[in-house]
């Protein structure tokens, strides 16, 4: 796992690097859910593909970019599923984006990630991992080089809301539930970057991140391999929770295509156990 995560730091500086030397156009192409392609997408997939082509322990790819599996050493054990370059839209006005990485031992399924990592590329690069045991690992860069911070604890009960999705497909239920917290006085912080809107919540001590099924997306946005089940693991192992709209635990999701999506919450306990209540799961 030591070389997956160096693999990672090494990813982090060249996609980070190529955020701020690169072409912020579109291509002529689109990814496997019919969006278009920032060239910056298709270069962050390439950086990661190259990248851990030099890890033997890599069985295989699965990038959020792109269909199929990708195969890289026969002996490897582990597949890397990722998004290469989360909420790149966001990039051409200047906000945070991120790289989300799910490693896998055996069928690609909740109950067989192994760790995952994400890479926040905002003013600093900082970086998160979390394995089964313990809790995440915050890493920031200082002098270009990855330092360890310390573990990321959440709080039983936070202040932030980060409430996805367009409102006006919002289910009545949910959309009451989302103004209560307002009315309890949560703030607002929703940038429209998974990566960091997540980010914030883990590191601001907690706070309900949503993005539910709505009626122009019943299944929600959020891919379950490269963006849900990765950030599921790190909630549950820093003391949240993360379950769906039906009140499982995202940690338990069983995709049966790779490009699935599922609603998801993700937040300190007390707010996803209000969320049950008023989902009535
Ligand atoms: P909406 C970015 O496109 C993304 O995939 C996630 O990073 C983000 O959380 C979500 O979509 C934002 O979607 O519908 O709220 O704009």
């Amino acid at each position: 796992m030591e070389l997956i995560i160096d693999a990672i730091k090494e990813i982090a500086h060249r996609i980070d690097e190529a955020i701020k030397m690169e072409d912020l156009g579109y291509s002529d192409s689109s990814n496997s859910s019919g969006e278009d392609q920032l060239k910056l997408d298709v270069q962050s997939d390439l950086i990661i593909e190259r990248v851990f082509a030099k890890v033997s322990s890599v069985k295989n790819l699965v990038s959020e970019e792109k269909e199929g599996v990708h195969h890289l050493h026969d002996d490897g054990r582990f597949t890397v599923c990722y998004d290469p370059l989360d909420g790149s839209s966001l990039v051409d006005v200047n906000l945070s984006v991120g790289s989300i990485f799910g490693i896998y031992e055996g069928e690609l399924k909740a109950e067989n990630l192994v760790a995952s990592a994400y890479v926040v590329y905002g003013p600093r690069i900082e970086m998160v991992m979390a394995t089964r045991e313990g809790k995440p690992t915050l890493y920031c860069t200082r002098r270009n080089h990855f330092e360890t911070v310390g573990e990321i604890t959440m709080n039983e009960k936070g202040k932030l809301c980060a409430p996805g999705g367009t409102q006006k497909h919002w289910a009545p239920h949910h959309k009451a539930f989302i103004d209560g917290l307002f009315n309890d006085g949560y703030r607002l912080r929703y940038s429209g970057g998974m990566v960091p809107d997540l980010h914030q919540i883990l590191l601001k001590g907690g706070g309900l991140f949503s993005y539910p099924g709505t009626t122009d997306k019943p299944d929600g946005k959020l891919r379950q391999l490269f963006e849900v089940i990765p950030f599921a693991l790190m909630y549950e192992q820093a003391g949240g929770q993360a379950i769906n709209d039906k009140g499982m635990r995202l940690m338990e999701l069983v995709p049966s295509h790779p490009h699935d999506t599922s609603p998801c919450f993700f937040g300190s306990n007390s707010e996803i156990e209000a969320l049950k209540n008023a989902y009535g799961v």
